[in-house]
């Protein structure tokens, strides 16, 4: 008799987390509630790491410079091997959309926890994606999906048709790497050599392409998880837009004051992008939102720092979902089941110094978590945790969930309130701070926001 689909599934039952911090927590977390067993990997400075001692196994695979461990592949593949890992889940940052090693994991008969190795390099190269957005019918920003000529000539053309502000950017960017805004033609070849310039040396690669420059837009992304078996769902939304440096602060789910009739098309639209592309596990589709209107910029195709807000608003425990598609399950959630319930904010809890904004590192002497109805709390740390000056800042990640986003302010105000981390330095403050500004409780924020406030705040 044939298999049918879902005895098929269940490819593996071991899974290595090629990842550390926070996210490491959370993956080992959704890998036991699925009755699957974990591998831990460390560098030599978080070979104290509590995750450590309640993962199945536990390798050190390399000094604290990431290149030399979290990034190492081939010290991965093998620690998968040694260990009997099935399945790599790669977790945010570091190999999550890396296609060499999608595609390595692949070879080596694995099982990748993300979607394929072509899906990851389609959206890696900027323009392909924009191209794949505009094939399924995702709105875009206006500008070509094909790379700049080298052709001054037609370049000019192809600003004017835009109109000016128009933006540069390079195909193998994204996150805010390698772009520069072009307010007025006569800047614009000089622009186009630096960015090309800089694009060569940071990417590889001199591929540009042009869109108009959106001044005033907020960061708003659609979530997505879709299975091998043709299905796909769209979770609901999140406002991105407090950032600095291209560094996410806080999140929430949904975006405010979005109407149901504007955004539903949009989703649909992501879910028909993943279906004609065969995308499979979770999936984020940014856009900049900006009078009334969406435009697609980039998609990411890993499981994201701030899904949180949506497993709050959605009930659905995204990093489980994208296990299960990844062992070959029907996805069991199908859209008329997806609803948004209530508010959630997330704040990032860095170790930096509040001025500078550099990483504090040193030992923790004292931390107190917050705890009651609607509070979460992801994060590695406790106390006498020693932060290491080698990985990212975020040692923890506070999330809340109430009725109305009004209640969910009050709630984090009294979360961030309940926080208390000592020894090290941290943006506590600073997130209190924020939690008590008019302009952001009354929701009128967007991608520049935080910037202004910071400068306004160290001027008063
Ligand atoms: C833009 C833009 C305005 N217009 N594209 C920055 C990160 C990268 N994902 C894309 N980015 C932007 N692209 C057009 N056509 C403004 C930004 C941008 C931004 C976007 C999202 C969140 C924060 C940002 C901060 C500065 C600039």
């Amino acid at each position: 008799m044939p298999e049918t689909l879902e005895q098929s599934a269940g490819r593996f039952d071991t899974v290595l987390i090629a990842n550390r911090g926070e996210i490491a927590v959370r993956i080992q977390r959704a890998c036991r509630e699925l009755g699957l067993k974990t591998v831990a990997i460390c560098s030599e400075a978080d070979r104290q790491a509590p995750y450590g001692k309640t993962a199945d196994s536990f390798l050190c695979i390399g000094p604290s410079s990431a290149a030399k461990s979290y990034l190492n592949q081939d010290a991965i593949l093998l620690a998968a091997r040694l260990a009997g890992a099935g399945a790599i889940h790669p977790g945010y940052g570091f190999l999550s959309e890396n296609a060499a090693f999608a595609d390595a994991v692949e070879k080596a008969g694995l099982v990748f926890i993300g979607p394929t190795a072509s899906s990851i390099a389609i959206m890696g190269d900027k323009i392909s994606a924009k191209r794949a957005m505009m094939a399924a019918g995702v709105p875009c920003v206006p500008g070509p999906d094909t790379a700049l000529p080298d052709d001054p000539a037609t370049i000019e053309r192809i600003a004017l048709e835009i109109g000016y502000p128009v933006i540069i950017k390079a195909a193998g960017g994204g996150g805010g790497r390698g772009m520069r805004v072009v307010p007025k033609a006569d800047v614009l070849h000089e622009a186009i050599a630096l960015t090309r310039e800089e694009a060569r040396k940071a990417f590889g690669s001199r591929s540009l392409y042009m869109e108009k420059f959106l001044e005033h837009p907020r960061h708003i992304e659609i979530q997505v998880i879709c299975d091998d078996h043709g299905n796909a769902v769209w979770l609901g939304h999140r406002d991105c837009s407090m950032q600095r440096r291209h560094q996410k602060v806080v999140e929430e789910a949904p975006a405010r004051g979005i109407a149901p009739d504007i955004i539903q098309p949009v989703g649909l639209a992501c879910v028909q992008a993943c279906l004609q592309i065969g995308y499979r596990g979770v999936g984020t589709f940014e856009f900049l939102y900006e009078d009334g209107a969406f435009y697609f910029i980039e998609m990411n195709t890993r499981l994201q720092v701030e899904h949180p807000v949506t497993e709050m608003t959605s009930g659905v425990d995204i990093v489980q979902a994208q296990i299960r598609a990844a062992q070959g399950h029907v996805l069991d959630l199908i859209q008329g089941d997806v609803t948004c319930e209530g508010h959630s904010f997330e704040c990032r809890i860095n170790a930096e110094d509040p001025e500078t904004f550099l990483p504090s590192a040193g030992v923790v002497t004292h931390l107190a978590l917050p705890a009651g109805p609607g509070i979460r709390v992801d994060t590695h740390i406790h106390a006498g945790y020693k932060v290491s000056p080698y990985y990212d800042s975020l040692i923890a990640k506070l999330i809340v969930h109430a009725p109305t986003r009004a209640e969910a302010m009050a709630r984090m105000r009294e979360a961030l309130a309940g926080t208390e981390v000592e020894g090290i330095s941290t943006n506590i403050p600073f997130l209190r701070a924020l939690f008590e500004d008019g302009a952001f409780a009354q929701g009128e924020t967007d991608i520049h926001y935080l910037e202004q406030w910071l400068k306004l705040r160290r001027a008063t």
